[in-house]
């Protein structure tokens, strides 16, 4: 038998400043809010003392990337944008190590998924738009679209670099200027990116990024000089931005909550099948907007796919985030870790029978072991509510309308999982799903070229692909600024 050796990377690759600032105009500055400190979820040890943006300094970030849109970005040719983004994909690559350890130490998941999955696809993102920076002609708006101007964008705390390349990469190639802030528990490496920006030469005020609470966020999204808001977040949050700019000239795109179903037919490839149940919910800790927290498992198989289920969860290694073999990491904050927690303990009030896997739960930091709950009614609070963390709802069906009907039967509608052998069974009830993002025989599969959004409180809009691309952009008016701009 092989040993099992923890093997954890190293934090000295950071080079941690015992203070950030915010990053405006191309330089570090200091808030003029009380700092606020961010800790590791897997140690509660401090990382780092943050710059808190208050709204002057939010007008200063807003300022700065209307001044660089008027004077640079706007008149920048499309292929020169282009090459930018292209320059921050490569060092996003060249500094992948560096990314992977700061996100785990930040967010707490595991190193191998910060490593594999959210820093490549990030470098993807950053490519992917690179390409189309001089081809927005074909974004679907009719010849010479326009940018919007200034971006205002609100990301959270489950994928903080990545959801910050989902957003300002399609941005820049699109010809806007961007004020960014990330989360307050994970702020990190939206700060290191920062110090990217700087090495690849961008010019000042193209990306701003500003760090705080939900107050600076509200301070930006209401601010009068921005033109466009993405938000990806809460769904509460998400209607009170809607709310607070109805009526203003703001373009707004919304990306929040989901529950979704994966929905596992009798006739699965059952191995496969297994797998991706767990990497649909346990992947990131459940924390992922589109993870697949309900499982609808067919009657006749039910018993035989929770048996494998328990035993595969049986085998996940949880603990240190930075150790390369972990494969259930920190919950990310103590917040989420009271939601998971009264979630889950309605869900026992309510009748369900919950399972957790034997794990060793570290004495520090914020943890919570893989989770199933079997025997849940489809109107009980685990099987509505988003739980957003690594808890699994067991439910059943007999025929695929009745798969159907239940998989529908959310307020959300952001993805799917459908596991079958029959390739007809598949488009016929995709077809029937309100979800904004379906897999089959797969799960949690992001690919830069394909939308991804919701529908009902899912949210608004698609980032991702051409239609990402066009969310960020307006059809021609008038005089073509870029025609007009061109040497
Ligand atoms: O979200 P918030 P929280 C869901 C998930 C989770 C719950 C709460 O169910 O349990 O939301 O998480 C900023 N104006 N999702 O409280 O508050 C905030 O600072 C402008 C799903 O962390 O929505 C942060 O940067 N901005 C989700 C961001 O909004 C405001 C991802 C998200 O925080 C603001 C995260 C305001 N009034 C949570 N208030 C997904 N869709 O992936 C807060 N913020």
């Amino acid at each position: 038998f092989l040993e099992y050796a923890p093997a954890p990377e190293s934090t000295a690759i950071l080079n941690l400043r015992e203070q950030y600032g915010l990053f405006i105009d191309g330089e570090f500055v200091d808030g003029r809010g009380e700092p606020f400190q961010t800790i590791s979820p897997a140690t509660e040890a401090r990382i780092a003392s943050i710059s808190n943006a208050n709204g002057a300094d939010v007008s200063d970030a807003v300022a700065a990337a209307r001044r660089a849109y008027d004077r640079t970005w706007s008149r920048m040719s499309g292929r020169d944008r282009g090459k930018y983004l292209f320059r921050i994909a490569r060092l996003v690559q060249e500094r992948a190590r560096e990314l992977a350890v700061a996100e785990s130490l930040d967010n707490g998941k595991p190193i191998k998924e910060s490593r594999d999955v959210d820093v490549p696809l990030v470098a993807a993102w950053f490519f992917y738009y690179a390409g189309w920076a001089d081809k927005l002609d074909h974004a679907g708006l009719g010849a010479n679209p326009r940018a919007l101007g200034v971006a205002a964008q609100v990301i959270p705390w489950n994928f903080p670099l990545l959801m910050l390349a989902w957003k300002i990469a399609p941005a820049l190639a699109a010809g806007n200027t961007v004020v960014l802030k990330p989360a307050e528990t994970t702020p990190l490496t939206a700060l290191i990116f920062a110090d990217i920006l700087q090495q690849a030469d961008l010019p000042p005020g193209v990306v701003n990024i500003v760090t705080g609470a939900g107050d600076t966020g509200a301070a930006l999204v209401a601010h009068e000089g921005v033109d466009k808001v993405a938000f990806t977040g809460s769904t509460a949050v998400g209607r009170a931005i809607a709310k607070q700019i109805a009526g203003t000239e703001k373009k707004v795109t919304l990306e929040l909550g989901g529950k979704a179903a994966n929905i596992v037919f009798d006739d699965a490839p059952i191995d496969q099948a297994i797998e991706g149940i767990v990497n649909g919910i346990f992947f990131n800790q459940g924390h992922v907007c589109c993870a697949g927290s309900r499982l609808l498992v067919q009657e006749s198989i039910h018993d035989e796919v929770v048996d494998r289920l328990k035993a595969r969860l049986s085998t996940l290694r949880l603990g240190d985030p930075l150790d390369k073999n972990t494969d259930i990491g920190a919950i990310n904050s103590r917040e989420q870790l009271d939601r998971i927690r009264e979630l889950s303990d309605i869900g026992v009030a309510e009748g369900a029978e919950r399972w957790s896997a034997p794990c060793e739960i570290p004495e520090n930091g914020f943890w919570y072991a893989p989770t199933i709950f079997t025997g849940v009614q489809t109107s009980s609070r685990i099987a509505r509510d988003e739980i957003f963390g690594p808890v699994l709802s067991v439910l059943t069906f007999r025929t695929p309308a009745e798969a159907v009907a239940k998989a529908n039967n959310t307020p959300y509608g952001l993805s799917a999982g459908i596991w079958t052998d029959k390739g007809s069974r598949i488009l016929a009830v995709a077809d029937q799903l309100r979800a904004g993002v379906i897999w089959a025989n797969t799960f949690n599969r992001f690919d830069p070229a394909s939308p991804f959004g919701g529908y009902k409180e899912s949210g608004y809009g698609r980032e991702g692909g051409r239609h990402g691309l066009a969310a960020y952009l307006a059809p021609a008016t008038g005089v073509d600024r870029a025609a007009a701009a061109a040497p």
